[in-house]
């Protein structure tokens, strides 16, 4: 079994029960469970593309982030993660296009995964407040102090926690 990091986004249409959803439908994956889940963020749009952070057009995100127990190989699991943004009505018309539910695989045990389908530990994990902030709340041990006060200025609220499923 291995520890993996799956962050959650929406910006379309109704965010909050998109990412419960999510949760309890990662839940029913084939050996995998849900192990821990963060609060709920509402975070501002931002733009990561070049390397550094800014903000970007369009409506706030809801984040969060799950950790899974997983006997997937981490192919498979991106396909099941896959598979439910597809459930969830995603839609790619273009690049950080608004979505009902995004599903970013952050981390699979301390595997480092360069293929064409999948980069682990996600690339640009470390400019992001709504993935650091979330991940620090569950697996503090996974980001640094350094990691956190680098994206403090990034507009970020906690709101209400997701749950596991049973
Ligand atoms: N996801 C992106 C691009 N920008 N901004 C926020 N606040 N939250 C996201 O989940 C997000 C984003 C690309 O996946
Ligand atoms: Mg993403
Ligand atoms: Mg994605």
């Amino acid at each position: 079994m291995v520890r993996a990091y799956v962050a959650l986004g929406a910006n379309l249409g109704d965010a909050a029960a998109a990412l419960r959803q999510a949760v309890q439908a990662m839940g029913q994956l084939p050996l995998t469970q849900v192990r821990r889940c963060s609060s709920v963020y509402k975070t501002a749009p931002l733009n990561t593309d070049s390397g550094e952070a800014s903000v970007a057009p369009g409506n706030d995100y809801l984040n969060a982030v799950a950790e899974l127990e997983t006997g997937l190989a981490a192919p498979d699991l991106l396909n099941h993660l896959q598979q439910i943004e597809q459930q969830a009505g995603r839609q790619r018309p273009y690049r950080n296009a608004p979505r009902t539910l995004d599903l970013d695989m952050l981390l699979y045990g301390s595997a480092r995964i360069d293929s064409e389908r999948l980069t682990v530990p996600h690339p640009r994990m470390a400019l992001r407040a709504f993935v650091l902030a979330p991940l620090a709340e569950i697996a503090p041990e996974l980001v640094s102090a350094a990691q956190l006060s680098a994206v403090a200025n990034q507009a970020i609220k906690r709101l209400d926690h997701l749950t596991a499923p049973d």
